[in-house]
């Protein structure tokens, strides 16, 4: 066999740096954008349901190859309307994820264009970066071809760099698209481990998973002014530990969060646990409470306390 140790690497590898950049993910919100990114990095990461404002952090998932890593930035969707301090704080927090990024992806859905939709376009073109439109939930849409007219106008409204027509649910018409965001990155060397997924801490998770929980099992009973803090978080081998306490702003939304005779609560415990164990790989003993703050989405220094705050 001959010694191939020290043959001059192949010429692909010799003329192609690896490229590294950050790209946002924006929108108003619940049209899809933490299921893009799930989707784009291939992995949960990032918690989804069906009731608008479901992410309320900066959340990144990083997507690592060959070619280079991208740390894909989620955000709150961007709303119009609501001026409490949680409201301004998770604007804030949305406005964050223009900072320092290379590209943006928006997304809207398709065949709707709200007033909401263009203040998010607003910043887009006050931000300057390069945008790729993803027209998302296109499998909500039977016929394609209605799709046109929507695209077009689309295209009118502002000079993307392309546009994508896709379903994040169903996987759908993400053809190249990584290819594409490739070409947009500069060169630059990995931040991160190819095996890390994510810059957010387990502890952190556990909390947004309870909250996701909370989001698709009480649907529109949930009270907007929820929020988890996990009051410990005590790993061993085998077991981590977790105590939650999901906060709500009124006496009386305990009880919807509680349920009768505490079914909801047991129920958001199940489901959270079932998630935590297959993300932490160990057993989980998880005990919930329901707490009241009065009125602490009203109050700056409550919301911060409560783990809102901006990134570094
Ligand atoms: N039919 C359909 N539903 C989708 C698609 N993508 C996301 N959804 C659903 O839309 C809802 C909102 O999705 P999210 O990913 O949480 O939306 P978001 O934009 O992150 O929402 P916020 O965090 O609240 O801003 C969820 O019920 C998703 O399952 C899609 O391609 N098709
Ligand atoms: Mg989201």
């Amino acid at each position: 066999m001959p010694d191939s140790s020290n043959e001059m690497p192949a010429p692909d590898s010799m003329t192609t740096p690896s490229c590294f950049g950050q790209i946002a993910i924006v929108g108003r919100p619940n049209v899809g954008k933490s299921s893009l990114l799930n989707r784009l990095v291939g992995q949960k990461i990032s918690i989804t349901a069906p009731k608008p404002q479901t992410t309320r952090h900066r959340i990144t998932g990083i997507f690592s190859e060959e070619r280079g890593q991208i740390v894909f930035v989620d955000t709150p969707g961007i709303h119009q309307g609501g001026s409490d301090a949680l409201n301004r704080q998770l604007n804030r927090t949305a406005r964050s994820g223009f900072d320092g990024v290379d590209l943006v992806l928006f997304v809207v859905q398709a065949g709707r264009f709200t007033d909401e939709d263009a203040a998010v376009l607003a910043l887009i073109r006050q931000s300057e970066l390069p945008t790729i439109l993803l027209v998302n939930k296109i499998d909500l849409v039977p016929d394609k071809a209605a799709l046109m007219p929507f695209l077009m106008a689309m295209q009118g409204r502002y000079d993307f760099t392309a546009l994508y027509p896709i379903s994040a649910r169903r996987d759908r018409g993400f053809d190249g698209l990584i290819d594409l965001l490739f070409t947009h990155l500069p060169p630059g060397e990995p931040m991160y481990d190819p095996d890390e997924v994510t810059t957010i801490t387990t502890r952190f998770m556990a909390a947004e998973i309870i909250r996701e929980k909370l989001a698709r099992l009480l649907h529109d009973e949930l009270p907007y002014k929820t929020t988890v803090l996990i009051e410990r978080f005590n790993e061993t081998p085998g077991l981590t530990e977790i105590d939650g306490v999901i906060y709500v702003a009124r006496e009386s939304q305990k009880g919807i969060v509680i349920g009768k005779g505490g079914s909801k609560l047991k129920e958001v415990g199940i489901q959270a646990r079932h998630d935590l164990e297959q993300l932490l790989n160990t057993r989980v003993m998880l005990q919930l409470w329901a707490r009241v703050r009065e009125g602490w989405a009203d109050d700056e220094r409550a919301v911060q306390s409560l783990g809102y705050q901006l990134p570094d």
